[in-house]
């Protein structure tokens, strides 16, 4: 049989997971090499040639010559390739968009600075550490007001836009950032970690067996 046509570069990680779980959802066949990036594999020259600024996840479609970096790129491939988690309806299918965007520029580089200034950074900076606890409490407010009217982030339809905050709010999540106060945002989180293709999405890459 011969390879799949898609092939995801990834790690562990938030934005990996994002990808991962948008493929077991479209139920799309790929390949996964894992990255390391705690041995410096995403810094060699092979995987700086799919993506010169040495970030996961990366996708390259062999069938199209096709190479997508930046998280949100890659889940706006796989929802036109997969023809899936994207509404249809032109509004709701740019609210998807907008949503995913607002996670692209704003949910996400936020939660990673976060977590950079309050677990790994050498020194506690504490204005650097409330900055970003008041900028995360406030994207949480948005999107739990936003839940609160629609059940998912682009209306009825579960979406990439869901798919994008959700695989950086587990993280956030195991490493005991508490957003339990924004019910509506709970609820969503919860509903959409029931899901058995995330289920599978964030256990991608395996973790390794043996030496
Ligand atoms: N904006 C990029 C961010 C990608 C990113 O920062 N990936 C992290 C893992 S979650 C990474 O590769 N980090 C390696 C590094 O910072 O050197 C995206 O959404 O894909």
């Amino acid at each position: 049989m011969s390879a799949p046509s898609l092939h995801l570069y990834t790690d562990s990680s938030p934005n990996g997971f994002k990808a991962s779980i948008a493929l077991e959802e479209l139920g799309l066949p790929y390949q996964v090499s894992h990255v390391r990036i705690d041995q410096g594999e995403h810094r060699n020259p092979g995987f700086l040639a799919l993506n010169p600024h040495g970030r996961i996840p990366v996708l390259v479609d062999h069938a199209r010559g096709q190479v997508v970096f930046e998280s949100a790129a890659i889940l706006l491939y796989l929802a036109e390739h997969g023809q899936g988690l994207l509404p249809r309806a032109p509004t709701a299918r740019w609210d998807a968009i907008t949503w995913l965007m607002f996670h692209a520029a704003s949910v996400g580089p936020i939660l990673g600075q976060r977590v950079h200034f309050e677990h790994f950074a050498e020194q506690r900076y504490l204005p650097a550490v409330q900055r970003y606890q008041r900028l995360c409490e406030d994207a949480f407010s948005v999107l739990d007001a936003r839940l609160a009217e629609h059940p998912y982030l682009a209306g009825a339809e579960y979406s990439i836009a869901d798919i994008a905050h959700f695989a950086w709010l587990h993280i956030a999540e195991l490493i005991d950032i508490d957003f339990r106060r924004h019910r509506n945002l709970w609820r969503w989180y919860q509903q959409v970690g029931e899901r058995p293709a995330v289920q599978r999405g964030i256990r991608i890459p395996e973790p390794a067996t043996g030496p």
